[in-house]
């Protein structure tokens, strides 16, 4: 049995473009630099066969209906599941850039129903804490066009922010709320400050599942 303290799970969630790639991948390099033993990981993980077919969806090579396209989404998360757990387990800390909030906010901007869109997640793991890097859209659309992908246009953003504004405040006690149009500085500062307090917090605690 392994007996020394967990890692901590910490997931970057925000709508396109808002910095969490960017975030994510700095504060990797920080606690790296510090001597925490890091994996980054991101979703969808399109290098899976369920990967592959949400990159055929996301690239508009595929058509699919949204609930089907939901469920492969929250599928492609739950075939991580096991060596996400094992990594934590052995005191790895995994950084992860979209997670399964991602999932319900971008299905419920579509219409399909929330509840619904949050039920095939629960029994993953729970992050320790997610970053929401909140976006202006209008600030956003400033750092240039949105790309060729299905999801990227400003007026389907705008829904995924309502809904990822929801789950926020049902989940505020374990999600850290940023202003995406801050500098890049003071976002890392302003991380960098909660993730020691995360880090600790998480090795003296069981891992939990969504409920
Ligand atoms: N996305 C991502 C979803 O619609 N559901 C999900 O469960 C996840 C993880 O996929 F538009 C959307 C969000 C985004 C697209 O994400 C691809 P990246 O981060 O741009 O690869």
């Amino acid at each position: 049995m392994h007996v020394g303290k967990r890692g901590a799970f910490i997931v970057f969630e925000g709508c396109d473009r808002s910095g969490k790639t960017t975030q994510s991948r700095h504060l990797s390099s920080v606690l790296t630099s510090k001597g925490v033993d890091i994996k980054q990981i991101n979703f969808p993980d399109r290098t899976t066969t369920i990967g592959g077919m949400i990159n055929a969806y996301l690239t508009n090579t595929q058509d699919l209906k949204d609930e089907v396209i939901h469920l492969l989404f929250s599928a492609n998360r739950w075939e991580c599941v096991d060596s996400i757990k094992k990594d934590l387990l052995a005191g790895t800390t995994v950084i992860c850039d979209r997670y399964s909030y991602s999932g319900a906010a971008y299905s419920a901007a579509k219409g399909v129903d929330f509840d619904w869109c949050c039920a095939p997640d629960r029994g993953l793991l729970e992050p320790d804490a997610v970053f929401y890097l909140k976006a202006n859209l209008d600030e956003l659309t400033s750092r240039g066009s949105y790309g060729e992908e299905r999801y990227e246009k400003l007026d389907f953003q705008r829904k995924v922010g309502e809904q990822f504004d929801r789950l926020y405040a049902q989940r505020s006690s374990y999600w850290h709320l940023l202003d995406a149009s801050k500098s890049l500085q003071e976002l890392q500062d302003q991380i960098a400050a909660v993730a020691d307090g995360v880090l600790q917090q998480a090795a003296e605690q069981p891992l939990s599942t969504i409920k």
